[in-house]
């Protein structure tokens, strides 16, 4: 591990890692208040949390500027909150409120920011991929020297968008990074089970791009490779693929009963939880003591507290723009 400073968070090295840690701590801990809202019934449909992951989408959104673009999966509110949509606007999304940065339309799947360029939010596994890849097209198009950041899972890899946007974006030279958030599972099935090839970042070198694999666990370690890979893309020579190996510490969604995994292997990536591994790594760099942990905690708990009032004081959308947004009328 070692810290590198950037653009999105700039001050001293331990301001930078702190920085860091803080916004690993804010996913988990709106991920543990949502969770227990979902079983309150204040958020309703589907919920699929990241807990476990929280170092990839920290780690990869420090080498990004806001003139890049984001697009993500259902299991995105660890991404749309490193990319800095405010807390209180995705909570009140998840209630559906019309103040939820969707209007309350999305939900968890569909959070959505254009102002950030943040792109959803989408609940088709791999429907992402072509909508990265047309952004990048018309950023190279319109000449904008913006990166796209394509976020998915290990599942998508059995799709033929993963397949089809990886050879456009070569053959373009587009300037999409993928990111494949490898968490060894979609939904009950293992990677080992559906995929003839578990390396995922090889098959992406057969499309002739730049690719490698990455400890997802590892903050650091994920930022520094999404450095050199935005550094590349934007050379203008095409995209770069990383790897991310991670593991999803909580069931699929909320109505997922977990039989397909044993407790020794959750346990065994609870080891290497990436919160306490970077806890462990400051520690030992004498740059965080308890006091500062529970400064830390206090403050990600105010902006938990601020999410949910926001979400609870929101209104709901009224009926009359029940047809708002609806494009297809009756056939006469
Ligand atoms: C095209 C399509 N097929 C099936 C589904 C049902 N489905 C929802 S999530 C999921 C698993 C996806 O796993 P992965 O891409 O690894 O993402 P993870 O949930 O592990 O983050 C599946 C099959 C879907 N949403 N879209
Ligand atoms: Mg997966």
């Amino acid at each position: 591990m070692s810290i590198h400073k950037t653009a999105a968070t700039p001050g001293t090295e331990r301001e930078h890692a702190l920085a860091l840690l803080r916004q690993m701590l804010l996913i988990r801990r709106f991920e543990e208040k949502s969770a227990e809202l979902y079983s309150a019934g204040k958020i309703r449909g589907f919920l699929h949390l990241y807990i476990g992951e929280e170092a990839v989408a920290v780690g990869t959104m420090q080498a990004l500027t806001k003139e890049d673009a984001v697009v993500a999966t259902y299991r995105e509110h660890g991404q749309a909150l490193a990319r800095g949509l405010p807390a209180g606007k995705i909570m009140a999304e998840m209630y559906g409120k019309a103040n939820g940065c969707s209007r309350g339309r999305g939900g968890s799947m569909h959070l959505f920011d254009a102002g950030r360029r943040f792109y959803g939010g989408y609940a088709i596994v791999a429907g992402g991929l072509p909508v990265a890849v047309g952004l990048a097209l018309a950023d190279k198009l319109q000449e904008r020297q913006a990166v796209t950041a394509c976020f998915f899972g290990d599942g998508a890899v059995a799709e033929g968008e993963f397949h089809e946007s990886l050879n456009l974006a070569t053959l373009w030279r587009l300037p999409v990074l993928f990111l494949c958030e490898n968490n060894l599972y979609g939904m009950g099935t293992s990677l080992e089970q559906s995929e003839s090839q578990t390396d995922i970042h090889l098959k992406a070198q057969n499309y002739n791009m730049l690719a490698e694999a990455v400890d997802g666990m590892d903050v650091l370690a994920v930022e520094s490779a999404t450095q050199r890979a935005v550094a590349q893309v934007r050379r203008g020579d095409g995209p770069y693929f990383l790897e991310l190996r991670t593991y999803r510490y909580r069931a699929h969604s909320m109505s997922d009963p977990e039989l397909y995994r044993s407790k020794e292997e959750v346990a065994q990536w609870r080891g290497r939880d990436p919160i306490s591994l970077f806890d462990a790594y400051l520690r030992g760099q004498g740059m965080l003591d308890d006091v500062e942990l529970k400064a830390l905690e206090a403050d990600v708990a105010n902006d938990i507290d601020w999410a949910v009032a926001e979400a609870e004081k929101g209104e709901w959308e009224p009926v009359a723009d029940l047809e708002r947004d609806v494009y297809a009328g009756v056939a006469a």
